[in-house]
């Protein structure tokens, strides 16, 4: 990894090396995948969304590549939040890069008591998944389709937390701007934009059957990345907090988009699965190259278009 510190940013008062997030979902159950995103040029991780209790997910497969990215019906699988935060803790004894604790409830007490045991753990932020696109079998239509579920778990959220509270909104409605102006009326810190698309479907037509066994999933990757370009865009000139953007950076190239659209953040995970973990290097580097090239000293000074 090169040294260079025109990468590094504020992150909620705290020192990011890069503006780059290792998204949620992507090797970051447990502190060593952690580490390794930011020994290679991450600067900031987000944990898998944690629930109250361990989750096995749906069963597999329940990833699958096409042509334009990956579908994917992990089903929330993760160790619960009490395992969950023992790796955060982890994670943050032995490195100082911030950690996105990623949370996901159904109701707003859930929501509370999952910020109750954040509070308690070193973690740096608090991410309320509102906009899983898979688990709508069990639990109905994610809440960040509702102006006023996510107006009320921020309020209430937001009562408590110590740590700034980040919404992660889902792009698979169509008032998302509308959404995103509650969430931080709310009090939200920063808004994640956005979760994946969808649910899609792929077919395995030599099978004759869906890719996933869930038949349905979010779409990641290069597909959704003009979804992701247009809402971050819309939504910045309607806030004033900061946006960690993310939905198919692949590159360099890629992450200088979402910061003109108005991220002050890019988070990657699909590109994880076609890169390696060295992608975060990849694009650290392309980064630095297009400063250099542009005669800027610091990354904030990718300005969002007008
Ligand atoms: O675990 C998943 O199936 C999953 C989650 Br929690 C999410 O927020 N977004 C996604 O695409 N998959």
């Amino acid at each position: 990894m090169k040294k260079s510190g025109i990468l590094q940013t504020d992150f909620f008062g705290k020192l990011a090396n890069s503006p780059l997030v290792l998204a949620s979902g992507v090797i970051d159950v447990s502190y060593s995948g952690m580490l390794r995103a930011v020994e290679a040029g991450c600067g900031i991780v987000t944990m898998k969304s944690l629930t109250l209790e361990p989750r096995k997910g749906h069963n597999g497969p329940v990833v699958a590549e096409f042509a334009g990215g990956f579908i994917n019906s992990m089903g929330l699988c993760n160790p619960g939040i009490d395992s969950g935060l023992k790796e955060a803790d982890d994670f943050k004894n032995r490195s100082d890069a911030p950690l996105i604790a990623s949370v996901f409830a159904i109701s707003t007490d859930d929501f509370i008591a999952l910020t109750r045991k954040v509070n308690d753990s070193k973690a740096d932020a608090i991410e309320l998944n509102l906009s899983c696109p898979n688990v709508a079998d069990e639990y109905g239509i994610p809440l960040a389709a509702s102006k006023e579920k996510v107006t009320e778990i921020v309020l209430e959220v937001k009562k408590i937390s110590r740590l700034p509270v980040i919404a992660k909104l889902s792009p698979n409605t169509y008032n998302v701007p509308e959404i995103a102006k509650a969430a931080e009326n709310a009090g939200a810190d920063a808004l994640t934009l956005i979760n994946t698309l969808g649910p899609g479907m792929v077919i395995n037509i030599h099978a004759r059957k869906p890719m996933i066994l869930n038949k349905f999933g979010g779409i990641s990757g290069a597909a959704i990345k003009p979804v992701a370009l247009k809402l971050i865009y819309q939504i910045s000139k309607l806030i004033d907090i900061p946006i960690i953007g993310t939905g198919g950076v692949l590159n360099a190239d890629d992450a200088i988009e979402f910061l003109m659209a108005g991220a002050k953040y890019v988070s990657i995970g699909t590109a994880v699965y076609y890169h390696g973990i060295e992608v975060f290097t990849e694009i650290r580097e392309g980064l630095i190259n297009y400063l250099t090239t542009n005669n800027l000293s610091s990354i904030e000074d990718i300005l969002p278009l007008s």
